[in-house]
């Protein structure tokens, strides 16, 4: 049987714990052509990365990982570029997997502690992601022992249940969930349902910040 722990994301950050500040680099800024406009009613507010403190150690262990997808045939790019390294805003830089729910999953190699994941959907425009959540586990099947530390899938358009986060714009910024407590797991698992652009699901990175 499923069990999945929501990890309360109301935890206050990491800090005081541990004596590294966590440092995540934001690509610079390179939006091209004309946005569409951004309809949601559930928008969160844009606000300061969160600052997290983590012990020594813990670097990007999903950099050069194999990464699996619902999608096996990515309508344009490669699987790879998920955890390729390189996170430059440029066109064409992005995997595109196919309209509707679609996943990614990486396989960290070894189980490790997670304390942070930081995701980049798209980098050339501001996009909403619908449906987007993200789950742990040992498990490659993520059918036992999942434990979901991102939800803002409004109407469980993802079919991993409903969540409480809010829906958020990201460009170059990306994503930077914090895992709170930190999780131990070899599998990272990201789900989304298009976005408000489109209907596609895109990736540029995904870091997984652990040891
Ligand atoms: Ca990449």
């Amino acid at each position: 049987m499923k069990r999945i722990a929501m990890v309360l994301m109301l935890l206050p950050p990491l800090v005081g714990l541990y004596s590294k500040t966590l440092e995540i680099e934001v690509p610079k800024a390179n939006i091209i052509g004309t946005p569409a406009p951004i309809k949601s009613m559930n928008l969160e507010p844009k606000a300061p990365r969160p600052k997290i403190e983590v012990p020594d150690g813990v670097t990007n262990v999903a950099l050069g990982k194999p990464v699996t997808s619902s999608d096996d045939f990515p309508l344009f790019g490669e699987l790879s570029f998920v955890t390729d390294g390189d996170k430059v805003a440029m066109e064409g830089n992005n995997v595109e997997l196919y309209s509707g729910p679609q996943w990614v999953q990486i396989d960290l190699g070894k189980e490790c502690d997670i304390y942070a994941i930081a995701v980049w959907h798209f980098m050339t425009q501001e996009r909403v992601y619908f449906g987007v959540v993200v789950e742990l586990s040992n498990d490659p099947d993520f059918r036992e022992n999942v434990v979901a530390v991102y939800n803002n899938d409004i109407d469980n358009s993802s079919k991993r249940g409903k969540g409480e986060s809010l829906q958020y714009v990201e460009a170059n910024e990306g994503k930077v969930i914090v895992v709170n407590p930190p999780q131990k797991a070899r599998y990272v698992r990201l789900y989304s349902n298009g976005n408000h652009a489109n209907d596609k699901n895109h990736y540029v990175e995904v870091e997984v910040y652990g040891k």
